[in-house]
């Protein structure tokens, strides 16, 4: 089969596994390498320390592993605002929920993307004997956005989100590397033009230039990554977040009506829905494994997403 006729069934099959776009990208090295060793000498990984580790494979994928040729890029959309009808879909109300970044509020997107990446791989593997493949969400030391970009999943933002025509911004990315050749997609052109809205509207002005975050100022970062106390500085300008930001996502014109296949699994599930932030400051051990489980929130322990929301109640203007 020609790497052209492969491809188009490949990315077929990932539809089919339950992906909302796929597209396949070249293993070429970076074209912005520069911009990620500008980023890193500048110290925007804050305390992301394990970045700087395999950077030889992030400037040029197909270090990944030897042998690879090919990755098959793949979307999963969430947070909906419309629905397949075009009707709107309620916000969550409340003191808490709306201050939690949207692909959080449901179960952790990367066991809900290895499950569909699992099944495509097995369809794939009993295809091609012989195949080797590996899959990632973002485990490996890899350029995600990047290459998304250049398998034609979307075009890298100034706040450095892929966006989609369609999809807007509000979706994850996974690859599936393989030692087998596919031709790839084609980029999508620039979708930011003259716009700076998400630049503009960073509270704490973690995106000082156009496709640079410097995540020592990002709340993402911070309510997310950071283990400890906040320094008092920090604090004060979380914004009310109590876990991840979309502030530069929300701003985006992209991202007025996406519309996407439901996806129920990336939902608020109805026994998360009624925690508040006082009921969050004052959660239990046992309750918090009860109301969390599956959910990718549990990367910040019980003991983060308490000090995120003693940070939140004591700075927001709620
Ligand atoms: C580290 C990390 C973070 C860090 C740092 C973010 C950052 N911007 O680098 C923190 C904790 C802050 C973070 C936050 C978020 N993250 Co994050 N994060 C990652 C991770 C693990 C690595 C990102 C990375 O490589 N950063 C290094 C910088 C240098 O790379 P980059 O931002 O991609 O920059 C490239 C472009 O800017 C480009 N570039 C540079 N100059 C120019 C100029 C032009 C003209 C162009 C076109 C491009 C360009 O070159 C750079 C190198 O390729 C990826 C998964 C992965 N392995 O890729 C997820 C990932 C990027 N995160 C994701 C998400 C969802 C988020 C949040 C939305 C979560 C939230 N709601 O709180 C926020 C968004 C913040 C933001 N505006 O980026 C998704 C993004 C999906 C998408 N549609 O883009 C990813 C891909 C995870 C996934 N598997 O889906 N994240
Ligand atoms: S996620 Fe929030 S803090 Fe981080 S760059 Fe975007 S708006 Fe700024
Ligand atoms: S808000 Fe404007 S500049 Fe920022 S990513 Fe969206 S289109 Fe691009």
């Amino acid at each position: 089969m020609d790497p052209r006729e492969t491809a188009e069934m490949l990315k077929a099959w990932a539809l089919e596994a339950g992906f909302d776009r796929a597209g396949v990208a070249g293993l070429a090295p970076s074209e912005h390498g520069e911009a990620l060793l500008r980023w890193l000498a500048r110290g925007d990984h804050a305390g992301m320390d394990w970045f700087s580790k395999r950077i030889e494979a992030r400037l040029e994928p197909a270090k990944v592993w030897p042998g690879t040729q090919s990755a098959l890029c793949v979307a999963l959309q969430y947070a909906p605002l419309l629905d397949e009808e075009g009707d709107e879909i309620p916000e969550p109300a409340g003191d808490l929920w709306p201050y939690v970044a949207r692909y959080a509020r449901g179960l952790d997107y990367h066991d809900v993307m290895q499950d569909r990446l699992t099944r495509l791989e097995e369809r794939i593997a009993a295809a091609f004997p012989g195949l080797v493949s590996r899959r990632y969400v973002d485990t490996g030391p890899i350029l995600e956005r990047e290459l998304g970009a250049r398998a034609g999943l979307g075009a890298v933002g100034k706040n450095t989100m892929l966006l989609h025509p369609e999809g807007g911004s509000w979706f994850l990315l996974g690859e599936l590397f393989l030692s087998l050749e596919l031709a790839p997609d084609v980029p999508l052109a620039d979708l930011c033009g003259s716009c700076t809205r998400c630049l503009e509207a960073c509270p704490t002005g973690a995106l000082p230039a156009p496709y640079r975050l410097d995540s020592n100022r990002c709340i993402s970062y911070w309510t997310i990554e950071h283990r400890g106390a906040f320094p008092p500085e920090i604090e004060k300008h979380l914004d009310g977040w109590v876990f991840g930001c979309d502030i530069c996502q929300e701003v985006c014109p992209w991202n007025a009506a996406p519309r996407g296949a439901a996806h129920p699994e990336l939902e608020l599930p109805p026994g998360r829905a009624e925690l508040d932030l006082a009921g969050l400051l004052r959660l239990g051990r046992e309750e918090y494994v009860e109301r969390f489980r599956g959910s990718p929130m549990k990367r910040a322990k019980l003991e983060g997403l308490q000090r995120n929301a003693a940070a939140a109640r004591a700075h927001s203007r709620r």
